[in-house]
């Protein structure tokens, strides 16, 4: 642990394995409380955990429960948090106001990039990150997300920015705040659901091996923050982005239509996706934070032998 945190509660085979210098993964759960329905981001959750595991690596499912910050969570506590209704979803703007007032909620990417640092996790895996919402221009709406990747030094695996997002500007504000973008094994930048985005990934590797040297050839040029490893979901699991488009813009009206704004909208319009796709676009999402799930724990494990 970096910090004195009294608040903190680290699940013992997380405990067991930073010790002993094993790999670890920190998973996050928003895409649990707000990502998913139930029973689905319960089985979803479980998955990627035995999916880490099978690589060789420790799961930590990070979220905070009752005022306490959890780095990796039991089966019964993860289940419980798949079904609570009104939990909040944390960022880095509410993550200590949850602990200090004893409530529970989803940890986003940045929280969870926030919580995995402090206990010196330096890999994560999920679905997709926030970026800058289409219109932001007009709505301001950015994710707290692209902040945190320039700021805390981890690995965040991902199959790009959610495509409900305006990818283009996302790889702009990255790139303004020094975050490297890596395809891996791919030219363009994935659009979630879909394999391939209209736009070039900047970077490229192909193996866990080099974006761990990659990784610690930034921290030994003493620059801080972290990158993003965008992971094509898997050609047999992916949804054609034309398909895909149709159903994004009708989703993006129905949000304009009902007056959806600031941390609803996420939420929102992944659960009108689903409804719009007949549950498709849900069968995909969960295809690519598994596939996610396994490239963190090889980077991982890279990570420990190259240290
Ligand atoms: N990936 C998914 N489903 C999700 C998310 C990511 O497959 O629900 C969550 C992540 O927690 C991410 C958040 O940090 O959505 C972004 O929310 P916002 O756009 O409000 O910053
Ligand atoms: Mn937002």
């Amino acid at each position: 642990m970096k910090a004195h945190a009294p608040f903190v509660d680290i699940h013992q085979p997380v405990v067991d394995a930073l010790r002993a210098g094993k790999p670890i993964v920190a998973l996050e759960s928003t895409i649990i409380t707000h990502g998913m329905p139930y029973p689905a981001n319960a089985e979803m959750a479980a998955k990627v955990e035995r999916i880490i595991e099978d690589e060789g690596a420790t799961p930590a499912t990070i979220a905070v429960i009752d005022g306490r910050l959890k780095i990796g969570l039991g089966s019964a506590e993860r289940d419980e948090l798949a079904r609570a209704k009104d939990v909040m979803k944390l960022s880095r703007a509410d993550l200590g106001f949850a602990i200090a007032e004893r409530r529970t909620g989803g940890t986003t990417v940045a929280a969870t990039m926030i919580a995995a640092h402090l206990a010196g996790i330096s890999v994560f895996a999920t679905g997709g990150i926030g970026g800058v919402h289409k219109g932001a221009e007009k709505t301001f709406d950015i994710s707290a997300d692209l902040e945190e990747l320039s700021q805390t030094p981890v690995i965040v695996v991902s199959a790009g920015a959610k495509a409900i997002l305006d990818i283009e500007k996302t790889l702009e504000v990255l790139e303004t705040k020094g975050v490297p973008v890596v395809g891996y094994s791919s030219d363009t930048m994935p659009a979630f659901w879909s394999r391939n985005s209209p736009f070039k990934a900047p970077l490229r590797l192909d193996s866990a091996a080099a974006i761990a040297k990659f990784h610690t050839t930034r921290r030994a040029l003493g620059l801080t923050g972290g990158m993003l490893i965008a992971n094509p979901v898997p050609e047999q699991d992916e949804i054609a982005a034309d398909i895909m488009a149709v159903h994004i813009a009708a989703a993006q009206d129905a949000a304009t239509r009902e007056g959806i704004v600031g941390k609803s909208v996420t939420p929102y319009l992944l659960a009108k996706i689903l409804e719009l796709t007949n549950g498709l676009s849900l069968k995909t999402n969960i295809a690519l934070v598994e596939n996610n799930a396994r490239l963190a724990a090889q980077i991982a494990r890279a990570l420990n032998v190259s240290k």
